[in-house]
């Protein structure tokens, strides 16, 4: 090995979680390096999240990632569900728990916390290949990998495994070790960016072409997804034909106010609900995407990799200034029932809100019935509220 270095915490994976771990352990006085597979270009293109939880936001404000949130973020008093043939209703989260979301996308929050790290020194190595975790269950773990070529080793106390779920951490744990639970959907979501006026509301729509999103990022840039089928192609989707498939699934009212225009990007996302637990194997802590997925319906990916983060840095801090690991013990078990909350609403929304091709009539008419208890029951108003602006983290 040419180059060898010394840190408290290699982080795998320069995504939201990897930098925002780095970022609050750094203001904590604990020092890691972020090991990012890709280039800095690359992270920074992808276009992905755009809803905050009130907790999220409350946790970047309160890490000084606030500013350019506060300034360029859209607050949101909740989410409106409109459904074919029926009146639409609004996920009222400011009247059910007194708080608000926040419309602000990834790719900002990313920009941020590059700057962040840049303004502080912070080492994060982009395109570094074959990343490798050894001796994960001894007290001194290390990480291998390659930068141009050359091999380089990084000793460390502990892992951070937040390489999302295709990264090499969650695959360096014992296959006997793990429990893994899986569901994937018959479709996937066709996302387009386009630089035109957002619709007013973020509104989820139902209808029995397919579900249809209708979200924002700034005041000149939108987002629109459609629910597709799992072997749509990028080429088969010209500008012209996502507008009108997406229109057609919006009430009428709502259509006529949609401004379309030239995508800027489009993507096609499968949906899927996956946990792995526990999230630690020895040295190593697994966070985010690495450790879990669900469907975006309930926009809860991004936030659930914040609250991980949360959790982590606590532990991590706590064992590398006073020894104590009251909090490391404890990390997965208390992540993870945050995980389990979100991946139920997700995929309780993902149910809800799709056409399922292979559905009984039977089956429909329950989707039908739970949207009309829904729009008429203040409690079930409640409990979606308080679920959609995010639960509280544990003391
Ligand atoms: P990421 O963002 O995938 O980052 C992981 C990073 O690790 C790198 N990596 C490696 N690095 C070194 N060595 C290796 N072997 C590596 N393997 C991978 C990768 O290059 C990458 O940079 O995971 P992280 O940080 O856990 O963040 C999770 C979020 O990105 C994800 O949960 C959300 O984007 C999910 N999501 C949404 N979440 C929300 O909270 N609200 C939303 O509105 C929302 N909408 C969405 C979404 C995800 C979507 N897609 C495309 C899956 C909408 C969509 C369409
Ligand atoms: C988004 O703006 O990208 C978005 C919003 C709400 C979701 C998923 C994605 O449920």
């Amino acid at each position: 090995v040419a180059t060898a270095a010394r840190t408290q915490v290699a982080i795998i994976g320069g995504g939201p979680a990897g930098l925002l771990l780095s970022h609050i352990l750094h203001r904590n006085g604990v020092d890691s390096i972020v090991l990012e597979r890709q280039s800095r270009a690359h992270v920074l293109g992808r276009i992905r999240a755009g809803v905050l939880e009130a907790g999220t936001v409350a946790l970047l404000r309160e890490v000084g990632l606030g500013a350019r949130m506060d300034r360029e973020g859209h607050p949101h008093d909740g989410s409106a569900i409109a459904w074919e043939g029926r009146p639409r209703f609004f996920i009222d989260t400011q009247k059910f728990t007194g708080k608000r979301m926040m419309a602000y996308g990834q790719t900002a929050i990313t920009e941020d916390l590059y700057a962040a790290r840049d303004t502080a020194g912070g080492e994060v190595i982009d395109e570094a290949d074959k990343v490798q975790l050894h001796a994960l269950t001894a007290r001194r773990p290390h990480v291998t990998y390659t930068k141009q070529g050359a091999s380089r080793r990084i000793d460390c106390d502990y892992v951070a495994g937040c390489d999302g779920f295709h990264g090499v951490s969650r695959a360096s744990i014992p296959a006997s070790v793990l429990k893994t639970y899986e569901k994937s959907y018959p479709f996937g979501w066709l996302g387009v960016l386009s630089e035109t006026p957002p619709y007013p509301d973020l509104c989820y729509c139902y209808h029995s072409r397919g579900f249809a999103l209708a979200s924002m990022r700034t005041p000149l840039l939108s987002r629109y997804y459609i629910q597709c089928e799992l072997d749509a192609r990028l080429e088969d989707w010209p500008d012209e034909r996502f507008w009108q498939e997406f229109k057609a699934r919006c009430p009428p009212e709502m259509a006529e106010r949609i401004v379309t225009g030239p995508s800027i990007e489009k993507s096609i996302a499968p949906l899927r609900s996956f946990v792995a637990e526990p999230m630690q194997y020895g040295t190593l802590f697994l966070a985010g995407d690495a450790a879990h997925i669900v469907p975006p319906t309930g926009a809860k990916g991004l936030n659930l990799a914040v609250s991980d983060v949360f959790y982590l840095s606590r532990a991590l801090i706590e064992s590398c200034r006073s020894g104590k690991t009251h909090y490391l013990e404890r990390y997965s078990d208390m992540a993870l029932r945050r995980v389990w909350a979100s991946a139920r609403i997700s995929w309780w929304l993902t149910m809800l809100l799709h056409r399922f091709p292979d559905e009984t009539p039977f089956e429909e008419r329950m989707r039908f019935d739970q949207f009309d208890y829904l729009r008429a029951s203040e409690h079930a108003q409640a409990s979606l509220a308080e679920q959609y602006v995010g639960l509280p983290f544990e003391a």
